[in-house]
Formats: structure tokens, C-alpha cells, sequence
């Protein structure tokens, strides 16, 4: 059997999903990095949809995430979550990191959506150290799946090898 968990390098805006999801800012309104990458790939669509979001719900706090439509990309949806920007740890950063992962894995199956794609939130511009961020990415999808059948393939998407290394390396550890 596929284990449910998987690495990827490369580029997330590529995947065939059913969501992607971005490391986006509370605006929602787009940005650098794989924000950046994200809206441009999906196109004007998306902007306006966050856009929506927005007028209806304001700004998306850190750790909270919001689902939209996603424009011209394979994927079905895109799932925008905002990560904690990194401030020495000592500012409920793991916490908020763990609520992004949670509240994003939460919302594809309240869409009822079985494949997710995840970049490795607030480890850009956020500057979350990137071992401490991947251990966390990894150990709370694996905690949320096995509790949760319904998703059956959550793919971690790292941009460089250094991270892809790290997150392989976490994910021979665990056996969901
Ligand atoms: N596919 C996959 N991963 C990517 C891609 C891509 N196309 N592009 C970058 N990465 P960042 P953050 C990786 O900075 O730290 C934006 O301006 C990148 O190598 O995109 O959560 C937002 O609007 C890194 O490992 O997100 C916010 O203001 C990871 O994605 C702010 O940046 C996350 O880096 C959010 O910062």
C-alpha cells in the first residue's frame, strides 16, 4: 500500500491535487515566495477570490486557514493558511505552526477532498528554522491521519534538496 505521506521537490503550482495549499499572508491578497509563485500560476481567478474572502471574513489570522476556487491551476482548490513569522520561539510559534497544518488538513476534509499538497510554511521569509518546522509539519499531519481516514495522500513539497532531505528523513520514522 502507498503510504498516505509522501516528498516531493519541485514545484508545488504543478500538482495535480485536489488542493494545494499556500503560506500566505493575513491580507490574502498575495505576496513572494510560493504565495507569489501560487498567484501567478493560477492567475487573476484567485486574487479576486481571496478578494471575496476577505470582504466576507477580513484578514486571516496566523494559524487560521481559508479555502478558495484555484483559478488555472491542476489543482481543485487552493487552501490559503498563514504560518507564524518566526520571533526566537518564544511567541507561541510551534503552536501557530501546527493550528496552520491542522486547520488546513480540517478544511480539505470539510470539502470533502482526498490529496493535499503542502509547502514548507513560514521556512521563507518567515524564517521558522527549517528542521524544527519540517518535525512539526510531519508530526502533525501524522498525528491528524491517524486519527482521520479520509485523506489518503498528503504531499510535503519542498523547494531545495536540504529540505527534501530533512523531510525524508522524518518521514522514514513514521509508518502512517
Ligand atoms: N513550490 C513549493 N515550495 C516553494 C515554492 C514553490 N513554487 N516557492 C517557494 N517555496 P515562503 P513563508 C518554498 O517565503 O515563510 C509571502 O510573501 C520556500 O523555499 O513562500 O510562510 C507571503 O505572502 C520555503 O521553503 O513562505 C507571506 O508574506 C517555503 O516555500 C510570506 O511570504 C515557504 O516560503 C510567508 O512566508
Amino acid at each position: 500500500m502507498q503510504p498516505r505521506m509522501q516528498v516531493v521537490q519541485g514545484d508545488i503550482t504543478t500538482l495535480a491535487v485536489d488542493v494545494i495549499v499556500n503560506a500566505a499572508n493575513p491580507s490574502l491578497l498575495g505576496g513572494g515566495g510560493v504565495d507569489g509563485a501560487i498567484h501567478r500560476a493560477a492567475g487573476p481567478a484567485l486574487l479576486e477570490a481571496c478578494r471575496q474572502v476577505r470582504q466576507l471574513q477580513g484578514e486571516c489570522a496566523p494559524g487560521h486557514a481559508v479555502i478558495t476556487a484555484a483559478g488555472n491551476l491542476p489543482a481543485k482548490a487552493v487552501i490559503h493558511t498563514v504560518g507564524p513569522v518566526w520571533r526566537g520561539g518564544e511567541e507561541n510559534e510551534a503552536h501557530l505552526l501546527e493550528d496552520a497544518y491542522r486547520n488546513s488538513l480540517q478544511l480539505a476534509e470539510a470539502n470533502g477532498y482526498t490529496s493535499i499538497a503542502f509547502p514548507a510554511i513560514s521556512t521563507g521569509v518567515y524564517g521558522y528554522p527549517k528542521a524544527a518546522a519540517a518535525e512539526i509539519a510531519v508530526n502533525t499531519v501524522a498525528a491528524h491521519l491517524t486519527r482521520r481516514p479520509q485523506l489518503q495522500q498528503v504531499i510535503f513539497v519542498c523547494f531545495d534538496e536540504e529540505m527534501t532531505h530533512l523531510y525524508q528523513r522524518l518521514l522514514t520514522q513514521q509508518s502512517v
